[in-house]
């Protein structure tokens, strides 16, 4: 402990290397009230106990198109192809997801300020919010691979030094989701229980890990105890609707094998409150594209 060390406390300690143990969530997954926006008191409850929110209908049959089109751009654009904000698929080479789209869109830069989206991430995180992390996830079809069960709040906290779970994503689905097409699966309840990770950090993990994540990834048996006390939902819905989900939610998506490819823009809202230390568990920090560091509040 250095004199001046003012990082806080490390209440959720993980990629240890003794036995990874489940740890309570000390704090809580609602911030703020009915009185601070657009969600009703009985959405919020069920927010605080399950971790997620469906929003049904959050973009117009036109916005999705236009949305869809924009993925299409950023997807075909050669010149970005070569920049390391696009990941491939492994096997295939076609774009796995493109990060940062909310600088590389003017279009998804606008829905980040549009009330819709913002007024309900400031309201679940019960302040002014930034943007921790932006994706465009392509799931395509045939070959799409899909996620490994993680808690995004473990990689958070371990790789980029978020100290409490109080961020929010927002996942928008741009093509109809489907049971059978790499849909995202969560365990409703689960970000109550923070689950330990074992085995440390790898230098310049997220090159690897955004690909194919090995290391933040629950043990089997410790999945199996959560699947047995959350049990395990998954998420369909509409093209344009809306998945708010918790930090620290256990979650995952199977691969895609269907022709129907399952696209979604996905936006991580940090909490003004929360802003990035040095890691908790990395010897450096992530790339700005992948973890923001500018934690000024978004405006309407
Ligand atoms: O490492 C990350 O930040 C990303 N990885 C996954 C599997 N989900 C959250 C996030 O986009
Ligand atoms: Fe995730």
């Amino acid at each position: 402990m250095t004199l001046m060390d003012t990082r806080v406390e490390d209440g959720y300690p993980t990629r240890i290397t003794g036995t990874p143990e489940q740890l309570p969530r000390v704090h809580p997954t609602v911030w703020g009230t009915e009185a601070d926006g657009p969600i009703d008191a009985a959405t919020l409850a069920h927010h605080e106990v399950t971790g997620y929110t469906v929003d049904e209908g959050l973009l117009s049959p036109g916005e999705v198109q236009t949305y869809w089109q924009e993925l299409v751009r950023l997807s075909s654009d050669e010149e970005l192809r070569a920049d390391e904000r696009v990941i491939t698929e492994a096997k295939t080479g076609e774009v796995r997801s493109v990060f940062d789209v909310h600088v590389l869109s003017d279009l998804i830069r606008e829905l980040v300020h549009d009330p819709r989206v913002l007024d309900r991430a400031r309201q679940i995180l019960g302040s002014e919010v930034y943007i921790h992390q932006s994706r465009v996830n392509y799931m395509p079809g045939f070959k799409g691979t899909g996620f490994y069960w993680h808690s995004d709040f473990e990689t958070w906290h371990a790789e980029d030094g978020m100290p409490s779970p109080r961020a929010v994503s927002c996942s928008i689905a741009l093509t109809d989701n489907y049971p059978y097409n790499g849909g995202l699966m969560v365990m409703p309840g689960s970000q109550r229980t923070f689950v330990q990770c074992a085995g440390e950090t790898p230098e310049e993990n997220y090159k690897a890990s955004l690909k194919d994540q090995r290391v933040g990834v629950p043990a089997e048996d410790d999945i199996m105890k959560m699947a047995a006390e959350y049990g395990i939902e998954q998420f369909t819905g509409t093209a344009g609707s809306a998945l708010w989900f918790d930090s620290n939610i256990m979650h995952g998506s199977s691969n895609n094998i269907t022709p129907y490819p399952r696209s979604n823009i996905f936006l991580v809202f940090n909490s003004v409150e929360n802003e990035l230390q040095e890691p908790f568990a990395a010897s450096a920090p992530r790339p700005a594209f992948i973890a923001g560091r500018d934690s000024t509040p978004l405006k309407r």
